[in-house]
């Protein structure tokens, strides 16, 4: 067994890691050089990583290996799953030398939810009336994002772009109430997608197209605009009562026809679930809710109706 040695002499970063640059980073010990001649990252988990190296100074021929696994007599790797690996050289004398690596996953990811606030509380879509929309946006990968912001061809975002950590989530930045036109009351239903669009590490732009309810899917998300009660929603419009309307404390859902209720769901302003799977059969506690407007969701086996609570705790 030949000298071994860890320490590093020299670290050289000549040019900043990237997912298509050439890279010149070098660590090299009293005997080898290892210099990344390539390296390659993901967006979004699109395709595998990929590094190459190349050592120099040792004493030819050199093997290469990845996290200990098995030496190979070339320094160029694929299929590496992102995150930290390490490399170690050993050249013909039994010098070893390692270096630490970094597979970048760049992603973003959005969720774009609405909800339709029938602001005369009469069931149906009319002009003026709102849709309220909410954008999730999730950093899935393992390096900071920065200027990540939301795009929507419908109308303008508001919300200043915001850095993003890896793991960190945000469904308060990117708000805005869409007026309804004639158009979409005409069309009984509003439907769009918006983007993510933020930069990596390295300047380069990723784009996420959001989903209605997934951060892996890329579906539009659809509104629908009650154009006419049907006979079920006037059944539960005429039937179901909310009160007292402003509540505090507790309000309580009149269903003196005993209609079959399949679901309860108290929503706020920007379409968050506040409280679910609630009884109509006592009055529901809502002295958690802070004063403010929020929807309550009604569900029949058949129909839904969303009626407005104003909160005044
Ligand atoms: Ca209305
Ligand atoms: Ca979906
Ligand atoms: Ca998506």
């Amino acid at each position: 067994m030949g000298k071994t040695t860890f320490t590093l002499i020299t670290l050289l970063f000549i040019a900043t890691f990237s997912v298509h640059n050439t890279f010149a980073k070098e660590v090299a010990n009293e005997n080898i050089i290892i210099t990344i001649l390539d390296q390659t990252g993901f967006v979004c988990d699109d395709g595998m990583g990929s590094i190459t190296v190349e050592a120099s100074e040792g004493t030819a021929p050199y093997t290469y290996s990845i996290d200990s696994n098995t030496a190979q007599s070339t320094g160029a790797f694929t299929d590496i799953t992102p995150g930290q690996h390490t490399i170690t050289v050993q050249d013909s004398d039994a010098c070893t030398v390692t270096l630490d690596i970094f597979i970048e996953n760049a992603c973003v990811a959005l969720i774009k939810t609405g909800i339709f606030n029938d602001e005369n509380n009469d069931g149906i879509a009319q002009q003026g009336e709102t849709i309220i929309y909410t954008f999730t946006v999730i950093n899935t990968g393992n390096v900071v994002l920065s200027n990540l912001d939301v795009v929507d061809p419908l109308f303008e975002v508001i919300g200043d772009p915001i850095d993003f950590e890896p793991g960190e989530s945000d469904n308060t930045t990117f708000t805005t109430p869409y007026v309804i036109t004639d158009t979409d009351i005409e069309a009984c239903l509003v439907i769009n997608q918006a983007f993510a669009v933020a930069l990596n590490p390295q300047g380069e732009e990723i784009i996420d197209m959001s989903d209605d309810d997934s951060f892996e899917e890329d579906d539009p998300t659809i509104v629908d605009l009650p154009k006419t009660l049907s006979t079920t929603s006037l059944i539960l419009e005429n039937q179901i009562k909310i009160y007292p309307n402003p509540a505090v404390h507790t309000v309580t859902i009149g269903n003196s026809a005993s209609i079959p209720l399949k679901n309860i769901t108290i929503y706020d302003l920007k379409g968050s679930i506040i409280k679910t799977n609630l009884s109509s059969s006592e009055p529901i506690n809502i002295r958690s809710l802070q004063s403010g407007v929020y929807f309550i969701e009604i569900k029949s086996i058949e129909e839904t109706i969303t009626k407005r609570l104003i909160v005044t705790n």
